[in-house]
């Protein structure tokens, strides 16, 4: 009811809506709208109440809640179930948690994670309210080893996603987006899965939207939207995301199409036609990168010899720079 009540001031848009015309438009007392009232000021809303002209909202408070990411969200599948935190361990865990249970495009979002994970057990910081946090939990028909896949299409959607709100970002194979060579975003894909099925996709993704002092150990190579000029809202950004994310997935997963997330990945990536060094546990060579596959696959040159790299457990590093 209150998501309900939430919608309808949304919906006028920061005009007064009479006590009455929302007590009979959802069939419950005057009394009752106040106190959901009430309860929605308590979350952070600024809403003037004058007498005889009724409620309306003054300002939206800075925060993914269920009800704001789901007004107006233009998607199907994703976030028709959204699960907000105000803090969590981490929303990959949660969501791995709640994985069996969940329906499909179940969104777990949190202000701040305390034990935030990159890929093979790495920190990432997830300082509070300053960033999107955000994991989706997938149910695909496809097989254990076309995981991967699904992170070329989050790291296509962030990037699309992006430029739909006129910020220009690159993708480092296979799964930092990248703005002036630093890292803005990260995406962590973890599988539940048996030998030939899965149960279950948790897509991580997260994003540094207003962070201007990093901490130590990740000062030199990260940035946030902020930080590179652009003055974006977090909920704009995630809503334009998701969207984007919904579109390249069904259409891998209904039409079997890859085709515009590959384009996406090539026209934007950050690696392709670059002299890089491949990261895979303590092992490290220089190659160059030439292009990337149907399949999302990285193809890289190495004395003559071209190979393939599927993405699971390699990191890249430029040959001079972290790009
Ligand atoms: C990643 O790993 O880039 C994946 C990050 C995924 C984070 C999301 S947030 C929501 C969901 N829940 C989680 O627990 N995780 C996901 P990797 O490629 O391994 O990069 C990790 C490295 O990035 C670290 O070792 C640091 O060097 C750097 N790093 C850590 N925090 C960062 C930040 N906030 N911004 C930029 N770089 C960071």
């Amino acid at each position: 009811m209150r998501e309900k009540i939430l919608n309808i001031l949304l919906d006028k848009n920061k005009e007064f809506v009479s006590g009455e015309e929302i007590s009979e438009r959802l069939g419950i007392t005057r009394s009752a709208v106040w106190k959901h009232i009430k309860n929605i000021k308590q979350q952070g809303y600024e809403i003037e109440s004058v007498t005889k002209k009724g409620y309306k909202i003054v300002k939206c408070p800075d925060l993914l809640t269920t009800e704001i990411v789901k007004y107006n969200l233009n998607t199907n599948l994703l976030g028709k179930e959204v699960i907000y935190c105000d803090t969590i361990g981490s929303t990959n865990d949660y969501a791995k948690e709640i994985a069996k249970n969940a329906k499909e495009g179940t969104i777990i979002i949190s202000e701040e994670q305390t034990k935030g994970r990159g890929r093979m057990g790495r920190y990432w910081h997830s300082i509070k309210g300053d960033g999107i946090w955000m994991s989706i939990i997938l149910k695909p028909n496809i097989y254990p080893h076309e995981a991967p896949f699904i992170t070329q299409i989050a790291g296509a959607s962030i990037v699309s996603g992006l430029k739909k709100l006129g910020v220009n970002s690159l993708i480092k194979w296979p799964n930092d987006i990248i703005i002036n060579n630093k890292k803005v975003s990260g995406i962590l894909t973890e599988l539940g899965a048996e030998i030939d099925r899965i149960n279950y996709i948790v897509v991580g993704m997260g994003m540094n939207v207003k962070t201007i002092d990093f901490p130590e150990n990740v000062k030199e190579l990260a940035t946030s939207i902020k930080k590179e000029g652009h003055n974006l809202k977090r909920i704009d950004i995630l809503k334009s995301i998701i969207e984007e994310f919904e579109h390249l997935y069904l259409k891998y997963i209904q039409d079997k199409d890859k085709s515009e997330c590959i384009k996406i990945c090539r026209e934007n990536s950050a690696v392709i036609g670059k002299n890089i060094y491949i990261l895979k546990g303590e092992e490290k060579r220089k190659a160059k990168c030439v292009d990337i596959t149907e399949e999302g696959n990285l193809v890289i040159i190495n004395n003559n010899i071209k190979e393939e790299l599927i993405s699971g457990e390699v990191s890249i590093r430029g040959d001079k720079d972290y790009v």
